[in-house]
């Protein structure tokens, strides 16, 4: 039979049928995806087929070939990667300026990430009902940063129900997933989306001290208004490490197109001569926090500096 994961706990994955029947399968733990290392061979979105055999359980037998797929750096130091979730139309990343505040560099490393793989990224600025008026203008900035990148960027109060008129539209049949660092509001904007999904929202400290026994599992819900929405445990540590160096800027939109006026086709906008990227960051017209998370991901060759980031 075919159907879509939906959901994921590691030992076992939920795939719903077409027919809308919700089917518990195993994966066997000889299973291997076609030449993908991973430590989570199945994941949410996933179109799988799958058999039962005479004692009623069933198995996973094949995933079909995925659009596209987001992926994590595995934690421990094994090069095996950690793939999140499959076939997705949309992220929303959720980012907040306090109580969490979310990292530059963390927000860059995702949209280059999500570039590499041709995943739209809607920014959501999220918690502005805590932000100083001053913060308030620190919101607006780097709202502005990202929009005029190109990056559908929202400023949004969850809780206050504020910024999220344009959400449902955006979201309208597609299938999206809910990225961003724990505590930022997502699961408060999921329960707002999904009403009875249920989900547990936790304040900050709450969850640093249940996060250490709560099961982290994958899960899609379906959109009210038509879609789907995939929820999935903290992205800590998100981001890619087998860019080749040359190939980074082409992740950040605006030094790729700005990097086409520097003297050397090659160049990788760190000491070059002629080079027309640290020109537009010398005259402001790309930002320099932008460059910093760029030299930042040119430099991930070093492990353990980029998992101190985080
Ligand atoms: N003040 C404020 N608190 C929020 C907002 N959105 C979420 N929260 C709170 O922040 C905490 C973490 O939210 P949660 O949705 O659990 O975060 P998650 O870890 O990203 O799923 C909870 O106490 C939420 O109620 C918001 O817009 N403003
Ligand atoms: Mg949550
Ligand atoms: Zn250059």
């Amino acid at each position: 039979m075919d159907g879509l994961v939906i959901k994921n706990t590691g030992s076992w994955v939920d795939v719903r049928t077409d027919g809308g029947e919700v089917v518990r399968c195993k994966v066997k733990g000889n299973f291997r995806l076609k030449g993908i290392r991973s430590t989570s061979p199945v994941v949410v979105g996933d179109y799988v087929t799958f058999e039962r055999n005479s004692e009623g359980t069933a198995f996973i037998n094949d995933i079909c070939d995925r659009r596209n797929y987001i992926i994590r750096k595995s934690i421990n130091l094994s090069k095996q990667s950690h793939i999140l979730a499959a076939n997705v139309d949309v992220c929303l990343l959720v980012v907040t300026l306090r109580e969490p505040v979310t990292s530059i560099v963390f927000i860059d490393r995702f949209l280059a990430t999500a570039e590499a793989y041709s995943i739209p990224v809607s920014i959501i600025i999220n918690k502005v009902d805590l932000l100083s008026a001053e913060e308030k203008e620190e919101a607006e900035r780097l709202a502005k940063l990202y929009s005029d990148i190109g990056y559908h960027t929202l400023i949004t109060s969850v809780t206050k129900r504020l910024g999220l008129e344009s959400l449902p539209d955006l979201l309208k049949d597609k299938t999206a997933l809910l990225a961003g660092n724990s505590g930022v509001g997502k699961s408060e904007l999921l329960n707002w989306l999904v009403p009875g999904a249920g989900a547990r929202t936790a304040p900050i400290s709450e969850a640093h001290l249940s996060g250490m026994h709560t099961t982290t599992f994958s899960e899609m819900y379906d959109l009210p208004f038509g879609g789907r929405l995939i929820d999935i445990p903290g992205v800590k540590g998100f981001g890619t490490f087998n860019f080749e160096r040359e190939e980074v800027s082409h992740y950040f939109r605006e030094i790729f197109t700005v990097g086409r006026g520097c003297r050397f086709s090659n160049c990788i906008h760190v000491n070059e001569p002629g080079c027309a990227v640290r020109e537009a960051v010398e005259r402001g017209e790309i930002a320099g926090s932008r460059y910093s998370s760029y030299l930042n991901m040119l430099d991930d060759q070093d492990e353990s500096k980029y998992r101190e980031g985080y």
